[in-house]
């Protein structure tokens, strides 16, 4: 029987969100594996125990990032959202990801909502209104937010944050407290101008969220989770701006509020609520269950990037609301890396799902399998397409496929296809089906702890099991000696495949889907098989029923299929190298050029500046004479492997103080195809130190 501990722990009613993919681009396996896929599986799971599940996403189509697409493509963001929302909602479908409704926030439902949930909070007095001066570039005669802005994280120093976020440490904050801010759109340092914006005192809610978080969920939410809260909530939560000065988003509903949107991030979470209204509108259910119940357990899929918003922001936008539940658990996936790099959309670094969809047809469970078993769950993980082949071969092919291709050939063989009546059961014949009862407790515990590696790992422990079952009883030898033992190994060998029949269906349901089919047992369908009976039911494949014919359920991959994805990545990394070469700067003058004075020399001294990771000071002779200056390779460059290495040099460029150092010039470099620094040097020794470069 089902441990009755379990039963309890699931409440009846589940709200499960998935993050909303920006539709920037399409979905990648990155997405799938930190968010997607583990959704899904919980979701199906949560079906197959009868559970009221409210499965819901969307696309997510305000914010910068759709902005700064449209303006590389040259279309309209709305053209943009079109074009992958459909990709993506299709590309999701076809994968098995079954969602009860995906939406999109550029729907008039979620219009409404967000606006409406912006309107109760300014009534409520939830909001502090303030004019402030915000960074601005005069030149793109735009206010610089979120990804419109690039700087110094605050928090870690990663040179690449956001206005809004820092993607390295994944702390949030004001596009003011960037260092050294950069416009994303003219490279302009910004400069400040005044404007009206509607922030959310987080900081008000920072001993509610400890209190709630870090105490009432230290046991049973993760610790990548539970770290990044602490680490914010110590920092101390500040107040953020709810709205931006931008012309594509959900405008804000108030007076004197034109040409302001709500911020993307205010709005997306609602995102979750609005789906599930258009889902019960279209059901015929009331949603308010599924979003105020107390008795409802609502869950958020994500990735780490989005625990603050999760975590932080939409749980304090709910509290200030009044009427919401909060997430029970927010189990947030680490990053999953591609060939040992990190994916990357703008590099198109990546294995998106429409490709995979259709390069590798009707083979959705394999990947679903490999992005499960190398799931980031703990740390960040990595995709290569040689592990691909290998789980597919030696796990899926070999072990599930192998078991039951042997069970369902060898019944049709000895009995045209009729479960055998069984004999008197012996001591491993009881062990085994006793086992075999005890795979849906086992699944569900790792399953309702959120550790999909560790369920999947379970569940192939079970067509282990039937493996060993049939080398230790060996079928194929006793039919001439023994056939009426047989009967009774190949009906227990029948009722193994009927179990991974059913509990393979959260994480692979095309293979399970296609199990049952050959099975030919209505009790099988998802209408009758709770997963609890999976373990009760008297048997789940009665004698004298007649199953179908054996098909394969995993066929091998060869090398070649492998190669051709290995060489499609190393093709973009080469066009990547190629589109990084930087646009020629503006045109100059000849009289320009001429001010340039260049000259060949020679590193004589090299030494590294302390405390920096970048910086050398070199003693060059120019010719004209010897002089100090620093320059930024020593990532590149030992000290004292450049000694007498000769270069180019800009010698009339004004003295510049760097970290204490006196520079009277600088050293001309290039890069290679993998980012390491070289010298521009003459092709022949006899160039004289002090000749002129022209
Ligand atoms: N669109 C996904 C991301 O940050 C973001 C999630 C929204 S969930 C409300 O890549
Ligand atoms: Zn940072």
């Amino acid at each position: 029987m089902q441990n009755k501990e379990t039963a309890m722990t699931l409440a009846d009613r589940i709200t499960i969100t998935a993050a909303l993919p920006y539709t920037n681009g399409p979905v990648h396996i990155g997405h799938l594996a930190g968010v997607y896929v583990p959704a899904d599986i919980y979701a199906r799971y949560l079906r197959l125990n009868k559970k009221d599940v409210a499965f819901v996403c969307g696309s997510d189509e305000h914010g910068v990032p759709i902005t700064l697409k449209a303006k590389k493509e040259g279309i309209t963001p709305q053209e943009v959202v079109d074009k992958y929302h459909a990709i993506i909602k299709r590309s999701f479908e076809d994968f098995g990801i079954s969602f009860d409704n995906y939406s999109r926030t550029s729907a008039k439902i979620h219009h409404k909502t967000a606006s409406d949930f912006f309107k109760k909070l300014y009534e409520d007095g939830k909001f502090i209104e303030e004019t402030s001066e915000q960074l601005y570039d005069a030149e793109a005669k735009q206010f610089l937010a979120d990804r419109f802005v690039i700087g110094i994280c605050p928090k870690c120093g990663n040179e690449e944050s956001y206005g809004d976020q820092c993607e390295k440490c994944g702390t949030s904050h004001n596009a003011t407290d960037l260092i050294n801010p950069k416009s994303a759109i003219t490279g302009n340092v910004p400069s400040l101008k005044e404007t009206k914006h509607w922030y959310l005192p987080l900081n008000e809610y920072q001993e509610w969220l400890k209190e709630w978080i870090l105490v009432g969920h230290k046991n049973d939410w993760k610790a990548n989770v539970l770290g990044q809260v602490k680490s914010w909530t110590d920092d101390g939560l500040k107040p953020r701006a709810v709205t931006r000065d931008l012309d594509w988003g959900i405008p804000v509903p108030l007076e004197g509020a034109e040409g302001k949107v709500l911020y993307v991030w205010f709005d997306a979470p609602i995102g979750y609520i609005s789906s599930t209204k258009e889902w019960a509108e279209r059901v015929g259910k009331d949603w308010e269950p599924y979003w105020k119940d107390k008795n409802t357990k609502m869950v958020h899929f994500i990735g780490k990037d989005n625990i603050v918003f999760h975590c932080i922001i939409f749980p304090a936008m709910l509290k200030a609301e009044g009427s919401y539940i909060l997430p029970e658990n927010v189990p947030a996936n680490e990053f999953l890396n591609l060939e040992g790099d990190k994916i990357s959309t703008s590099k198109n670094w990546a294995v998106w799902l429409h490709e995979y969809l259709e390069e590798f047809k009707d083979k959705q469970d394999i990947l679903r399998y490999v992005l499960t078993a190398n799931a980031p769950e703990t740390k960040d993980n990595d995709f290569t397409w040689k592990d691909f082949q290998a789980r597919n071969n030696n796990e899926l092919v070999a072990i599930f496929g192998n078991f039951i291709n042997r069970v369902l050939v060898l019944t049709n063989k000895y009995y045209e296809g009729i479960v055998p009546k069984p004999n008197e059961f012996t001591e491993v014949d009881i062990q085994t089906l006793a086992k075999l009862n005890e795979y849906p407790q086992i699944i569900s515990s790792s399953i309702e702890r959120y550790r999909f590696r560790e369920a999947l790992s379970e569940l192939m422990n079970l067509a282990r099991l039937g493996n060993k079952y049939l080398a230790d009883e060996e079928p194929w030898k006793q039919i001439k000696t023994n056939p009426e033992r047989v009967k009774t190994i190949m009906y227990v060998a029948l009722q193994i495949a009927a179990g991974l029949s059913a509990l393979s269906e959260p994480f692979l349901p095309f293979t399970s889907q296609k199990l049952k089919l050959m099975l030919c047992h209505s009790a099988l369908d998802a209408e009758s098989l709770t997963w609890e009976n999976i373990s009760t039911h008297e048997t789940l494949l009665p004698a004298n029923h007649k199953i179908g014919k054996a098909e394969l359920l995993f066929s091998k991959i060869e090398d070649d299929e492998i190669q051709k994805q290995i060489d499609k990545l190393e093709a973009t990394k080469i066009e990547n190298i190629e589109q990084v070469l930087e646009p020629q700067k503006e045109t100059i003058s000849f009289d320009d050029f001429t001010k340039l004075d260049i000259r060949i020399g020679t590193i004589i001294e090299a030494e590294k500046i302390p405390k920096t990771k970048k910086l050398l000071k070199l003693k060059v002779d120019v010719g004209i004479d010897t002089r100090t200056i620093v320059s930024g390779i020593a990532e590149s460059f030992k000290p004292e492997e450049i000694i007498g290495q000769r270069v180019s040099v800009l010698v009339n460029l004004a003295p510049r103080k760097l970290r204490g150092v006196e520079s009277e010039g600088m050293i001309l470099m290039s890069e290679t195809n993998d980012g390491k620094l070289t010298f521009i040097e003459p092709e022949k020794d006899s160039v004289k130190n002090g000749e002129q470069v022209s």
